[in-house]
């Protein structure tokens, strides 16, 4: 429980538990009703990719330093006291880089069984996210890879992490596509929703294998008289994330200890519900569009077992049903993804 945290005397670790206050709205919650056995464990997991991120998101760093920034950053979680005082002045979660030597010290701390998990995730993740400084995400395989890199490797790592703990079967850790599949389906689903902020910071993560059938340049979406193009391309998005979903249920059935599965339901089912809410909706291109605080509170109430996580996706799946339009171009299509999932489920 977080009395458990409160309590612990190393200041150290307790900067940890400050700075994952500070760099995460989402996972903060789910992170800290884990069991004991892997709540540090995957605090600092979180806080290694937190760092990552936050270099590959300043765009203020020169392409050429933060490339070798980027592929060297696994080493940096062995070197004590490392740290990186030139983030750019709107990087929000820059002071977790300043004073980066706290989290280096706790990981060093970790059983060596995590820690290699850990650098391993993060080295493969640091050199994808390089790969993709260099080239823009452009066709669908481009798109499925960017997010593998980004998301579905933190699937596959905490997989590996469950598995090594004991409080999950050790084939969970060989389960490399669905664990995929769930990194996947947040990633899309973030990606999706944030068309207005990533254009703003002039970063397209949209392929345009897709874009392309809507429109000239990804940015004409939010040009009047564009709105029909503009939402059947947010469309063709939301079936692509939503392909996911029977994968994330087969996951889910897996699961065996109750922290850990909340762990994992908990942000599956945020995105279900962004998801769905993103569908057939112009305020993509307007603002950015968010769920229902009571939403997400009910949700997490319920989240205790699959039975009644099947019952929130089946609810979500409905609505999706319902806001499909006759008149998208991927109506049927559409239709085919929802039907899948919920005879998948
Ligand atoms: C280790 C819990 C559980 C099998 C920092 C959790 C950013 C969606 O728009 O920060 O940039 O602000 O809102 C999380 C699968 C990853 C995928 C990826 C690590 C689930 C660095 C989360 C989180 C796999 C790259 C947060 C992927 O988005 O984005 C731990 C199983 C970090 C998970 C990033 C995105 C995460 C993300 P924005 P957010
Ligand atoms: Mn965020
Ligand atoms: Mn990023
Ligand atoms: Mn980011
Ligand atoms: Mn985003
Ligand atoms: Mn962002």
């Amino acid at each position: 429980s977080g009395d458990d945290i409160a309590g612990t005397d190393d200041p150290n670790l307790r900067r940890c538990y400050e700075f994952l206050d500070m760099t995460s709205r989402s996972f903060t919650m789910v992170i800290k009703q884990l069991a004991p056995s892997l709540r540090d464990v995957v605090c600092l997991y979180y806080l290694a990719l937190r760092g990552l991120d936050t270099l590959e998101d300043d765009m203020t760093i020169p392409l050429d330093y933060k490339v070798t920034l980027l592929r060297s950053f696994h080493s940096f979680l062995t070197q004590p006291g490392w740290c990186f005082t030139e983030s750019g002045e709107d990087e929000k979660d820059a002071p977790l880089l300043v004073e980066y030597a706290v989290v280096i010290d706790q990981f060093m701390k970790l059983d060596p069984k995590y820690q290699d998990i850990i650098v391993d995730s993060a080295k493969r993740m640091g050199n994808g996210m390089a790969d993709f400084c260099i080239k823009r995400v452009t066709t669908k395989a481009d798109y499925e890879l960017y997010c593998h890199y980004v998301a579905g490797l933190v699937g596959e790592g905490l997989s590996a992490l469950f598995a090594a703990s004991g409080l999950e079967d050790s084939e969970l850790a060989e389960q490399k596509r669905l664990s995929n599949s769930l990194g996947l389906f947040l990633q899309k689903t973030n990606i999706v929703r944030d068309y207005l902020e990533d254009l703003h910071d002039t970063r397209q993560f949209w392929p345009k294998e897709i874009w392309g059938l809507y429109a000239k340049d990804l940015k004409d979406f939010v040009e009047p008289g564009q709105e029909k193009q503009a939402l059947a391309c947010l469309n063709h998005m939301c079936m692509d994330a939503l392909s996911h979903v029977p994968d994330v249920f087969e996951y889910l059935s897996m699961l065996r200890d109750p922290s850990v599965f909340r762990f994992v339901a908990i942000p599956q089912l945020m995105a279900i519900a962004t998801i769905t809410r993103v569908f057939n909706n112009y305020d993509v291109f307007r603002k950015v569009v968010k769920i229902r605080k009571g939403e997400a509170v009910k949700m997490i109430m319920e989240c205790t077992n699959i039975n009644a996580v099947r019952g929130i996706f089946i609810k979500y799946l409905y609505e999706f049903h319902h806001k499909n339009s006759s008149t998208d171009p991927n109506y049927i299509k559409i239709n085919e993804v929802v039907g899948r999932s919920l005879a998948m489920i």
